[in-house]
């Protein structure tokens, strides 16, 4: 693929849908300054990723982010019209998957977002399920997630990376992460505890495979939601969703939008701390990892 990679050995992926359609429009930058210096806290690269009038760029500059903030309406690509941004050539922000196509062409390793798509509840009806899934399948990339949005159905989403036989790894813990809740009834494949020890799985595995693996990693308990809030607000945002007819794409921006807005910004808040808590993470991962000589 035709990029432009400023990518370096200990690269850490992050991407632009996070920033431009999962967080409010004044809360997109100041995220991904502390995340790029959290990374580099870490001893590793931020690269921030994204398709800039159209061409694919890992390792966008401020001002290609900042001119993308100011855009009246950025694409959401995901795999299947990514390409369609690059002929347009226009902006478009980089959701897991793509950010992960993105990577994998560059040679980038390691990824950190929020959470990963995943199965929606009432999929039996829509068969909404993010392409972020299948993914996995296809790009070898490392992605550090707090497990998927429980606004999805969570359990469904880890009956699917097992069908899609995709490596959960769960990093100090043995409970699949619901995102704004540390657990959920699904369990991971493995727990590690060392990031030396994950560093050493993660290239093996990567290099064997030639496909992506779940890294998961739980809220900080301090940051975690109370439960019966969640189920409040979530039923709420949903029947929003319902309301004002959002689907396939629009989905998870509608419902995100509206959490942060019933919780008074409490779903918000929650979701930068875990964001900052993957992004740790991967930094550590991408710094062992490019100490590893395969
Ligand atoms: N994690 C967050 N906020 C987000 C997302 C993830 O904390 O906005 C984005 C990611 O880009 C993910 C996308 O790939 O939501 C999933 O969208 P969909 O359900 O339409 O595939
Ligand atoms: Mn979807």
């Amino acid at each position: 693929m035709d990029l432009i990679n400023r990518s370096q050995p200990n690269s850490v992926a992050l991407e632009t849908t996070l920033l431009v359609h999962g967080v409010p429009t004044e809360a997109a930058q100041p995220l991904n300054d502390e995340l790029a210096q959290i990374v580099t806290d870490q001893g590793s690269h931020p690269t921030l990723i994204g398709l800039v009038n159209g061409k694919p760029t890992v390792g966008m500059t401020d001002s290609e982010l900042a001119s993308m903030l100011n855009s009246d309406s950025v694409l959401k690509a995901n795999t299947a019209n990514l390409g369609v941004a690059m002929y347009q050539q226009v902006h478009a922000a980089t959701t897991v998957s793509t950010t992960m196509e993105l990577a994998s062409a560059a040679g980038v390793r390691v990824f950190a977002t929020g959470g990963i798509g995943g199965v929606h509840r009432g999929y039996g009806e829509h068969l909404d399920i993010s392409s972020d899934l299948t993914a996995f399948t296809r790009f070898p990339v490392a992605v550090v997630t707090s497990g998927v949005k429980s606004i999805l159905d969570v359990e469904s989403t880890r009956e699917a990376l097992e069908t899609l036989g995709v490596l959960v790894v769960g990093y100090q813990t043995d409970s699949f992460p619901a995102f704004y809740l540390r657990e959920s009834d699904a369990q991971v494949d493995v727990r590690i505890d060392d990031a030396q020890e994950l560093a050493e799985l993660v290239s093996s595995e990567l290099e064997r495979t030639g496909r992506g693996i779940v890294v998961a990693n739980p809220i900080p308990s301090e940051h975690e939601l109370d439960q019966s809030d969640w189920n409040a607000w979530l039923s709420d945002a949903q029947q929003h969703a319902e309301k004002v007819g959002a689907l396939g794409r629009d989905a998870t921006p509608t419902i995100l939008a509206r959490l942060h807005q019933v919780s008074e910004g409490a779903t918000l808040r929650a979701n930068l701390e875990l964001v900052k808590s993957n992004a740790t993470v991967a930094g550590k991962l991408a710094a062992h990892m490019s100490s590893i000589h395969t």
